[in-house]
């Protein structure tokens, strides 16, 4: 890039259809990629069209394939909070990077990055924390330790809750399982789910049946704290303080899967936003900085249980590697010193209320629920407090205000059930954009409505 060159993420955003060149590339990834990619819900088949395909990403911004600058709100699915490519982010990694990619060994990275955690993410002060790769790994190591640790077998989590892709959790599953309309996914045994069970987010005494029915057998219970993957469903009033006291009465492990929550929608967590500390805490996504790492952690009883103190097994060979440590140090870091909570919150109602005032002008049934710096906008009336409001949502309406808002430059998840998120670098200019882009693509759904 010449120095006379505009830089992409200050030119006004295009239209960010696929173009020539990411069709091109769609095409021959279809050859050797199932789907064509490499996670399924970036294949675009929940609202049609080829994806386009992004080259770079700096701040609010995207740069397609076709040298289309676009405005951002998947945000790397959570990872980006600070906005693509934050300085300190790339400084920090780049320079772990002179001193080796990863060891396998022992590094004093991973003592400073538990520190951290321990001191800034409630569930793990005086735990233990363990690093992974994925939000997969955290979650599926949380389930079995549970296991282990209580001696039962039986999980709960909720209808339209995604935990990553491990066995046990592919049943009712949200994310790209929902979107494909796939209710648990094909190639998991009936035995790996026999003990799996599922019920609605929000309805605290349908847990309570479960353990009534399965006295002294549930390990746990794995809960969105703010459910992100039927799209954003926040707790209703005291649910998450009731699953504690459930728990805490049957001897069955609460754990809090933060993955995208973590640090998303507080400092530390969604738990710290509403006060209820779980036995065990899955996080990944900012916790990474965009770099591939997850966490859990909490009680040390219960972690003790991990090998190699434990029976429990569980390992990694890119576990607290140092480039994923030395971005999740520098994106913390940065997030407790500058603390831009209030002004995500802030900025994230603004575009919220913005977009479901211009759905209401123009007569599109539109629910909007937000949680801090991430939401999403159900097409229905009503309220969407679990999976079922969420899928009577009007998904061809979805699809189409997708694709309207991606010919304006604006780049949302391609999935009715998913959430959006702002970050640090969505300014008053992005957010203007953003609203002027909806309301014509409102107009354009009304119409057709
Ligand atoms: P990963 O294994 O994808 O790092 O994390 C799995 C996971 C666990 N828990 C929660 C609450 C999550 O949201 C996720 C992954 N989220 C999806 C998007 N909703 C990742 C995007 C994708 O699957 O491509």
């Amino acid at each position: 890039m010449t120095p006379e060159t505009p830089k992409f993420w200050t030119l006004p955003p295009g239209d960010g259809r696929a173009g020539p060149r990411s069709r091109a590339l769609f095409t021959a990834a279809q050859s050797l990629i199932p789907g064509g990619v490499n996670s399924p819900v970036r294949a675009f088949r929940s609202v049609g069209g080829d994806p386009p395909y992004i080259r770079a990403a700096h701040g609010a911004h995207l740069l397609t394939e076709d040298g289309v600058t676009l405005i951002d709100y998947v945000g790397s699915w959570g990872p980006a909070i600070l906005g693509h490519a934050h300085p300190a982010v790339i400084e920090a990694v780049t320079r772990a990077a002179q001193d080796g990619l990863s060891f396998g060994a022992c590094a004093a990275g991973e003592v400073e990055f538990a520190e951290l955690l321990c001191r800034v993410v409630p569930a793990l002060r005086g735990g233990l924390v363990r690093l992974v790769s994925s939000g997969t790994e955290a979650t599926m190591s949380a389930l079995r330790l549970a296991r282990g640790f209580t001696g039962r077998t039986k999980i709960v989590k909720a209808d339209g809750g995604y935990h990553g892709h491990a066995d046990m959790l592919l049943v009712a599953a949200g994310s790209g399982a929902a979107t494909l309309g796939i209710p648990g996914s094909g190639g998991v045994p009936e035995a790996t789910v026999h003990d799996t069970l599922t019920v609605p987010f929000n309805d605290a005494e349908a847990f309570a049946r479960v353990l009534a029915e399965n006295p002294g057998q549930v390990a746990a219970i794995i809960i969105e704290p703010v459910a992100g993957n039927m799209g954003c469903v926040p707790p209703q009033p005291g649910y998450l303080q009731r699953l504690r006291e459930l728990c805490s009465e049957h001897g069955t492990l609460l754990i809090l899967d933060e993955v995208m929550t973590g640090f998303r929608v507080a400092f530390g967590g969604a738990h710290a936003r509403y006060g209820v500390t779980p036995d065990l805490v899955c996080l990944g996504k900012i916790v990474g900085g965009g770099m591939p790492c997850g966490a859990y952690g909490g009680r040390r009883d219960i972690m003790q249980q991990i090998a190699p103190l434990g029976p429990v097994y569980q390992a990694g060979t890119l576990s607290g590697n140092p480039l994923a440590v030395a971005a999740g140090l520098a994106t913390l870091g940065l997030l407790e010193r500058e603390d831009p909570y209030a002004q995500l919150e802030a900025a994230s109602a603004a575009l919220v209320d913005g977009i479901a005032a211009r759905a209401a002008r123009h007569g599109v049934p539109m629910v909007g629920n937000r949680v801090g710096a991430m939401f999403t906008g159900f097409f229905r009336a009503g309220e969407v407090h679990n999976y079922d409001d969420a899928k009577g949502s009007d998904l061809a309406a979805f699809g189409r205000f997708h694709g309207e808002m991606l010919a304006r430059g604006v780049y949302l998840a391609p999935s009715q059930f998913e959430a959006a998120f702002l970050s640090t670098a969505h300014d008053a200019g992005v957010i203007e954009h953003t609203l002027q882009a909806a309301d014509e693509a409102l107009a354009i759904v009304a119409r057709h409505a």
